[in-house]
């Protein structure tokens, strides 16, 4: 056990401020891609990237060179600093090489699901008004029409060739912003600083529809130095060194923020090697532990609950892993057992982490790393504070055990939501404080334990299912007039949606047909797995706001 000397500090109003760890932040004034490739000469004959379906690879200087000519060509094609590109890749080593060029060009990078249908994908793209879009042959027909359905008029669509199907007309091989980049001027000295936007995902928050979170260059590279000066090194991350390297599998998607920051550009600050898995297929995972001497595994808990239960993983495939990280949902004590079960060799090496973060925090915020407390997501990141605010009264909470909501400050608290002000005032309260939405209480130790979620979001395997999305869209059928959406418990999804439908008068839909309207439209894991109950009112307050914690109370409890 590890003794924290935390002392809670009063705000000027009434605040019980609890710090996070102690631990220094050196200054930095590093754009994101200065920052991830600083140490790439002690690396770079390394592999960084590797594709672990067709094992395409970039050394360290490749992807770093790569990403460079990919800046240089990008602006060459008309970009501007600070117009909006959207990169919608599934994992790929071009995925990162895209990002880091883009970012490099002083372009924002807005990562879209490559998972998304033409409906989803054309709200992104108009919502943030992306100037360019980079894509994989797979998917470019679907991202084709959802330009074609938005108002963006002709922008230009960057296709990465799998060597297996065509690029459409009209588009631009990936590989020639890299061949072509090569021979063009480097790019002149940047205009723009690391407070300016480098990354716009979307989350929908508290409430609402799913909003551009604007990240600054400095609060992603603060929040990778935030990690990595408060998780323990030697158990958590290694550096490469001439006869060590990590080695990850990067299954989890990168566009997505723990992909994104927390895996990606944190690990390649580094030094390790990303085998990067295109799509997530039990047998394409499990070749990928099988080749690979796997030594860091960063997870979401369904990965564990499968790495766990599937018979294609064999134990001695995690045979040279050190740790293993979960992240974006609840992990329990006995799902961490179980693991252990079938593990068995690794009971006594392996370490065992959850991070706790948002979005909105780029992402990871508290981090636990203590063995005998798995389902805490423990300590505060240093350079950061919390408070806990009664939800009812709201009073700040200074005793161990009782529970508030979260609420998060300091350099990885995002700059705000891309036009729409309202939205960031209502999550970032005077003082700076980051509402999460979150319930949580600490222990003795000051660590943390998430007890329940205030917010109306649904998880479904650590994805983002914002009800009002589901909601709008249940709106736009013939025979619905009102809706609600809320997240049902599930042993295998931890969440899955479901709806509560007010049909029009005379009207009376089958729930078959709202599923099959709904799952048509919106990418498989929002599907309404939960099911459809048709209803006579939807709970609302007085203000219209929909009371889902009332449907949750009846149906759910
Ligand atoms: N336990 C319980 C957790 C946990 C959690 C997140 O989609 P977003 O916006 O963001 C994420 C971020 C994932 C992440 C954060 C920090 C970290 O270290 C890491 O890798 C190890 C991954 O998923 O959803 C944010 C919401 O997800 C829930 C919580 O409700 C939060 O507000 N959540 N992590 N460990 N719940």
């Amino acid at each position: 056990a590890v003794e924290r000397k935390i002392k809670i500090v009063d705000g000027p109003n009434g605040e019980k401020i609890i710090p996070g760890s102690p631990g220094n932040l050196p200054l930095s004034t590093s754009t994101l891609s200065e920052y991830v490739w600083k140490d790439v000469e002690k690396f770079a004959n390394k592999i960084a990237l590797e594709c672990g379906e067709t094992g395409r690879k970039y050394t360290y200087a490749q992807a770093r060179d790569s990403s460079n000519y990919v800046a240089r060509s990008l602006r060459n094609i008309g970009l501007k600093v600070g117009d909006v590109v959207a990169v919608i890749l599934p994992n790929l080593p071009e995925t990162a090489v895209a990002f880091l060029g883009a970012s490099e060009a002083g372009l924002i990078v807005t990562t879209v699901n490559f998972q998304y249908t033409v409906y989803e994908i054309s709200k992104q793209l108009i919502d943030c008004n992306a100037r360019a879009v980079i894509t994989a042959a797979e998917i470019a027909p679907t991202v084709l029409a959802a330009i074609g359905n938005s108002n963006l008029g002709k922008i230009p669509v960057v296709v990465v060739d799998d060597g297996v199907q065509p690029i459409p007309t009209g588009t631009i091989p990936f590989q020639d912003l890299i061949t072509k980049g090569k021979s063009l001027p480097s790019l002149p000295e940047r205009t723009w600083s690391d407070e300016d936007v480098a990354a716009l995902p979307y989350s929908s928050g508290t409430t609402g529809l799913p909003k551009g979170v604007m990240l600054t260059h400095r609060n992603l590279v603060r929040n990778i130095m935030m990690v990595r000066n408060t998780v323990p090194e030697g158990i958590f991350w290694n550096k490469a060194t001439d006869s060590f390297q990590e080695v990850i599998p990067s299954v989890l998607p990168l566009f997505h923020i723990y992909g994104m920051n927390a895996i990606m550009c944190t690990r390649l600050s580094i030094g390790s090697r990303l085998v990067t898995l295109p799509k997530f297929t039990p047998e394409l995972f499990a070749s990928v532990l099988a080749k690979y001497k796997t030594t860091t595994l960063l997870c979401a808990p369904p990965i564990i609950l499968f790495l766990t239960a599937s018979p294609l993983i064999k134990p001695n495939y995690l045979d040279h892993v050190q740790c293993v990280i979960s992240g974006a949902a609840p992990l329990g004590k006995s799902d961490v057992d179980r693991f252990y079960e079938k593990f068995q060799s690794l009971r006594s090496t392996l370490h065992f982490g959850n991070g706790y973060g948002l979005t909105e925090t780029s992402p990871v915020a508290l981090f636990n790393w203590r063995e005998d407390k798995y389902g805490s997501i423990g300590e505060v990141l240093c350079g950061s504070s919390i408070r806990l605010v009664d939800p009812i009264t709201n009073v700040d909470i200074s005793e161990p055990g009782k529970s508030g909501e979260l609420l998060i400050k300091g350099p990885h608290v995002m700059k705000g939501y891309y036009k729409n002000e309202a939205a960031t005032k209502e999550t970032i309260i005077e003082g700076g404080w980051l509402k999460t939405g979150d319930i949580a209480y600490f222990d003795e130790d000051f660590d943390f334990y998430i007890s329940d979620r205030l917010k109306e979001l649904i998880k479904v395997k650590g994805f983002q299912v914002p009800p009002a999305e589901i909601e709008e869209l249940l709106r736009t059928h013939k025979d619905i007039e009102e809706a609600a959406v809320i997240g049902i418990p599930d042993s295998r999804y931890g969440e899955v949606p479901k709806a509560f439908v007010l049909p029009k008068s005379g009207r009376k839909p089958s729930e078959e047909d709202i599923k099959n309207f709904v799952n048509t439209r919106v990418a498989e894991y929002k599907h309404l797995r939960g099911g459809v109950t048709l209803v006579d009112s939807i709970p609302k307050n007085p203000s219209g706001k929909i009371l889902r914690i009332k449907l949750r109370d009846k149906y759910v409890n």
